[in-house]
């Protein structure tokens, strides 16, 4: 693993451990925090998605290092939408559903993961298969839990 990916997640697990009310010092920031993971993470994956439709060349290594960030994000959304943050474009269902939010983010890690582990295989057909699975989680949640 690379030292900066491990001081990422050292980092993650350290923020996990305190409780989702003191994750941010303000609401807004729980909402910015939000939507600039959503956009990196679009960003990163974005970058496997054009490699998976030829729009920019295969780099088995710049697929690993995109999906190795969207599985970091991907593993901190559940922080980003704690008790009072409601606001943006979250649903309130995501605070009144809760169990189902985070089984779609579960999902949605463990998709990742997966894009991830493929993605290491240095082979394209891999990635392929592993994208679209992705991607439905990604729009699933979205479409369930974002408003437009
Ligand atoms: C992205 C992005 C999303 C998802 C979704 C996948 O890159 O910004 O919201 O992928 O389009 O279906």
């Amino acid at each position: 693993m690379k030292p900066i990916l491990s001081l990422v997640l050292a980092a993650a697990v350290i923020t996990l451990s305190a409780p989702a009310s003191a994750q941010f010092a303000k609401p807004e920031d729980a909402i910015k925090y939000r939507q600039n993971s959503m956009f990196v993470k679009s960003v990163h994956f974005g970058r496997i998605g054009a490699m998976v439709t030829g729009r920019i060349p295969f780099d088995a290594k710049a697929a690993v290092e995109n999906a190795d960030v969207v599985v970091v994000l991907a593993g901190q959304v559940m922080p980003g939408y704690g008790v009072g943050t409601e606001g943006g474009k979250a649903k309130p269902e995501i605070w009144k559903e809760q169990a189902k939010f985070k089984e779609m983010a579960d999902v949605g890690l463990a998709d990742a993961v997966k894009l991830a582990a493929a993605a290491r295989t240095g082979n394209l057909d891999n990635l392929k298969a592993a994208f679209g699975p992705t991607a439905e989680s990604c729009k699933g949640c979205h479409d369930a839990f974002r408003s437009r």
